[in-house]
């Protein structure tokens, strides 16, 4: 049973463990459904491969000053997408301070995302554990959003083989990583065949951070 500072001060939001926060349908999931729709009509989800040459399962494009990226030169953040040779869409400012807002309630004041990177699930696809560590400065968090059909979150901490925390992610649900939690192996379970109003039966998961 959790009774801390955040459950009496906030009840929207549950801090999991240190670092890890979540908050329970806090996006308007149309607003957030918009700014993806808008992003894939002018760079469409695509399947990227590792610097081994494996095919990534979930497909991806970005919006901001710059998008995750990976083919056999590695894991980077580019500025212009290397397939169309055109800037990422920009994140639209709504969306944005929604995010710097949240951000803000939980300790992270200055947090301004430069890169979004909007992950695209299928039935059947999974995320493997890994830790987010392409980007510069580590100090500041990384804001999750989900939309669409419901998957469970994996935390495992410091080390892959730890042991496995199970958290379902519904669509509106924003998850926040800062601190001892950024550098935690984390991953989804392979999505089950379901649907949901807003995207069949897809997952979206938009995730917001300070790369460069
Ligand atoms: C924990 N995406 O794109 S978001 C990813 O649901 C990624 O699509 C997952 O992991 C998804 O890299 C999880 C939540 C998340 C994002 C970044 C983290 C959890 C994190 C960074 C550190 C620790
Ligand atoms: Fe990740």
């Amino acid at each position: 049973m959790q009774n801390d500072l955040f459950s009496t001060i906030a009840p929207e939001i549950e801090e999991l463990f240190p670092g890890v926060f979540l908050f329970r349908s806090y996006v308007n999931e149309q607003d957030f459904m918009e700014a993806v729709i808008s992003t894939t009509k002018k760079i469409p989800f695509r399947h990227m491969v590792t610097p081994g040459g494996k095919k990534i399962n979930v497909s991806g494009t970005s919006m901001g000053d710059c998008g995750w990226y990976s083919d056999r030169r590695g894991y980077r953040y580019e500025r212009i997408d290397p397939i169309t040779g055109n800037n990422w869409p920009k994140i639209p400012k709504n969306i944005s301070s929604v995010v710097s807002n949240a951000a803000k309630k939980v300790g992270f004041g200055g947090f301004i995302p430069d890169s979004c990177f909007i992950n695209c699930y299928k039935p059947g696809v999974a995320l493997t554990a890994h830790i987010d560590q392409d980007e510069v400065d580590f100090s500041q968090p990384i804001v999750s959003v989900s939309l669409g059909v419901s998957a469970i979150f994996q935390i495992f901490g410091e080390k892959r083989n730890g042991k496995v925390i199970n958290i379902p992610l519904h669509s509106g649900d924003l998850l926040i990583f800062g601190g001892p939690a950024r550098k935690f192996y984390h991953g989804v379970k392979k999505l089950k065949d379901q649907t949901h109003p807003l995207t069949n039966n897809l997952r979206i998961n938009l995730t917001f951070r300070r790369a460069l």
